[in-house]
């Protein structure tokens, strides 16, 4: 096996105007979800709300790739078809999330270690055969007195490299995410410092496990102040600062970046991701890949009722429209509010 298909499978995933969608919340983070707009979490709802979301008309001109959680890459639509043939059939890539979550890591008190390494190769073999062609796997480094330590990071880092590996020895393209969070009271300049840390490491790693650098895409935080901090960073600065720390460490050879929204507003996201697109030619495409930036106004417009079901898909189609104009710097401040 050579790495054809994994760099046009990466290529896909961030080719012009398109992003990706991550359906990926776990049964825990979904319920936490449903229980804002005050709707129970089983089964049926669950795959009611993602067939919305993946049957939103003309979504495949803005979503390059949706993430799946194993349940709904299990799932069909109303009418039999899988979700993934389905999205395959639109020229929408099928992903899936393969990490088993953030446990506390012995030792290191207020620090997490992502699980899942044990048996991810057979798991691989089979998200293949259900039609999953990338990955995903995120780190979480949080920001906070004493906190990260350089074994959190480190090993953080390690994981997500031998992820890497599999998934590409499976032929499958891995997403890397590794996110600092933003709920602290951290200034900018304390994120740029660690998410500096974090790339290096994590690109060392890369390195030393054989990822072909093709063939994977980074999915980051963007350098961005804590939500708790007094000094809220301006979008410019947000958009400088992600862009000179990615400069640093992201070798021109990986295709792209598809930034998390981590907790910020749609309209910042999808504004902080538009300035950096146009700072001019970078080495890589700068694309997204949101989970609440794009579903949080397509969750509340549905409501978990049938008879918001149009403007929960209404909803989504115009965050993910807006997204695709930032995509070439295009989405300007308010242009949320004209859009219909
Ligand atoms: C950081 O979360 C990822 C991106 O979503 P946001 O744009 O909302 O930050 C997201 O893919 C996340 O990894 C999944 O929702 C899975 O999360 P859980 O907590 O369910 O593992």
């Amino acid at each position: 096996m050579g790495f054809a298909d994994l760099e046009s499978v990466a290529a896909a995933m961030v080719a012009a105007g398109k992003g990706i969608l991550a359906a990926d919340e776990s049964s825990g983070t979904i319920k936490k979800r449903f229980d804002k707009i005050g709707l129970e979490s089983t089964e049926e709802a669950r795959r009611n709300y993602r067939e919305l979301l993946f049957t939103t008309p003309a979504m495949a001109q803005s979503i390059s790739g949706v993430i799946f959680y194993d349940e709904t890459l299990r799932q069909k639509t109303s009418s039999g078809v899988p979700f993934a043939d389905y999205l395959g059939k639109l020229g929408v890539v099928p992903g899936i999330k393969v990490d088993m979550g953030t446990k506390a890591l012995a030792g290191f008190p207020s620090e997490t270690i992502t699980e899942g390494l044990d048996g991810l190769r057979e798991r691989l073999m089979e998200y293949y055969k259900l039609g999953a062609r990338f990955a995903k796997w995120r780190a979480v480094i949080d920001i906070g007195a004493g906190i990260p330590s350089r074994f959190a990071i480190v090993a953080n880092a390690h994981a997500l490299a031998r992820y890497a590996a599999l998934c590409q020895e499976q032929n499958i393209v891995p997403i890397v995410e590794p996110e600092v969070l933003m709920d602290g009271g951290h200034t900018l300049e304390r994120c740029e410092e660690v998410t500096d840390a974090v790339l290096a490491e994590v690109f060392q790693q890369l390195d030393g496990h054989r990822v072909h650098l093709e063939g994977m895409i980074l999915k980051p935080n963007m350098v961005i102040s804590g939500k708790k901090c007094p000094q809220q960073a301006k979008p410019e600065q947000v958009a400088e600062a992600t862009v000179r720390c990615l400069k640093r460490h992201v070798p021109g050879a990986v295709p792209g970046i598809a930034f998390l929204s981590g907790g910020q507003s749609p309209a910042d996201a999808t504004l902080h991701l538009s300035l950096m697109n146009a700072m001019g030619k970078l080495p890589w495409q700068l694309t997204f890949s949101y989970g609440r930036a794009l579903q949080d106004a397509a969750l509340s417009a549905w409501g978990g009722k049938p008879a918001g079901f149009a403007a929960g898909q209404g909803a989504f189609a115009k965050w993910a429209r807006l997204n695709s104009l930032a995509r070439d710097g295009r989405f300007k401040p308010g242009m949320e509010s004209q859009a219909a």
